[in-house]
């Protein structure tokens, strides 16, 4: 049983890769909901769907987020009345949305709506929402306090951070589905996600960090930083403006005590022994998932 704390496209593709080379059944994804939002009246999920839409083959590889073939009709006329245009709703991605949406109205958990719809789409692996209570993150910024996607889309995470806030992270409660993938998992894995606002959030829900740090030897981490860079988002800048190191190094310190083998890329070779000398496991192999090939040999290293 593999479980992996997951943020979107990072996690979306090691997981594509660990259900190539595994039983999808025995894989669980817990996901970051920090960056939900509702926005027209409907429940946005993109992290849940970025996992979903991928590990159904139908993500929209050039975006990054949202559905392969997709349209803009509706985000169009929207945009010709004078509507909030800029967070952009594909016409197929819009189902998704007012599926969600009006099942959360008929009194479905997100845990529930999620099953569903990647029962429809026949995703095996089981993707859990990490609460379904309220959780957004938010960013203090020297221009006010900004909601997760004006941040990351409205602004294009172009402001300085001075700090993040995770709203009713104290007060949610992991589902009984995440505390048992927790407890069952042989092996538990961290996916190469944003540390500060993809992981952390997950690891924010009471239960969750405490749960990892009891298992830290069954723990797996791939870093998300590579030679001082993120592989994709504002990683290395939000590193950097917080405070932390923004190496991988600066990862490795950010999960003190919670992992126990660290998966980094060949490109920081040299880092292996610094993070040796903190306690964990390194190994070292291509982390870059730029193709099918890198991807399953980063599988097989989480899973050797
Ligand atoms: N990212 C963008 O850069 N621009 C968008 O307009 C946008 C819309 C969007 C709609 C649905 C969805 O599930 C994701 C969407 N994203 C968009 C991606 C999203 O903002 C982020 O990549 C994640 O929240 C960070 O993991």
């Amino acid at each position: 049983m593999i479980t992996v704390l997951s943020g979107g496209v990072g996690a979306a593709r090691l997981l594509r890769a660990l259900s190539d080379a595994h039983d999808p059944v025995d894989i669980t994804a817990i996901v970051n909901v920090g960056d939900d939002l509702v926005l027209h009246g409907l429940t946005i999920c993109p992290d849940l769907d970025t996992i979903t839409y991928t590990l159904a083959g139908l993500n929209n590889d050039e975006l990054g987020w949202g559905l392969n073939g997709e349209t803009w009709r509706v985000m169009d006329e929207l945009a010709a009345l004078g509507g909030e245009a800029w967070f952009r709703l594909g016409d197929r991605d819009l189902a998704t949305h007012l599926y969600r949406t009006q099942r959360l109205h008929e009194g479905a958990t997100k845990t529930q709506v999620t099953a569903e719809l990647a029962q429809r789409h026949g995703v095996r692996v089981t993707i859990l929402p990490v609460t379904d209570d309220p959780l957004s993150t938010e960013f203090v910024t020297d221009e006010g306090r900004l909601s997760f996607q004006e941040y990351f889309v409205r602004r294009h995470h172009d402001v300085v951070v001075r700090s993040l806030a995770f709203v009713g992270a104290d007060q949610a409660r992991p589902t009984e589905e995440v505390t048992a993938a927790l407890r069952k998992a042989t092996r538990l894995v961290i996916a190469p996600s944003n540390p500060l606002i993809s992981v952390d959030p997950i690891l924010r829900v009471p239960g969750v960090r405490a749960a990892l740090r009891a298992r830290s030897h069954d723990v797996v981490a791939i870093s998300p930083i590579i030679r001082g860079a993120a592989v994709k988002g504002p990683a290395d800048r939000l590193l950097r403006e917080l405070g932390h190191d923004s190496t991988a190094l600066g990862v490795v310190d950010l999960y003190e005590g919670l992992v126990g083998t660290w998966i980094i890329d060949e490109a920081d070779a040299e880092l292996a022994d610094d993070i040796r000398a903190r306690g964990p496991r390194v190994v070292v192999t291509t982390t870059v998932m730029a193709d099918p090939d890198d991807a399953a040999r980063l599988a097989s290293a989480v899973l050797a």
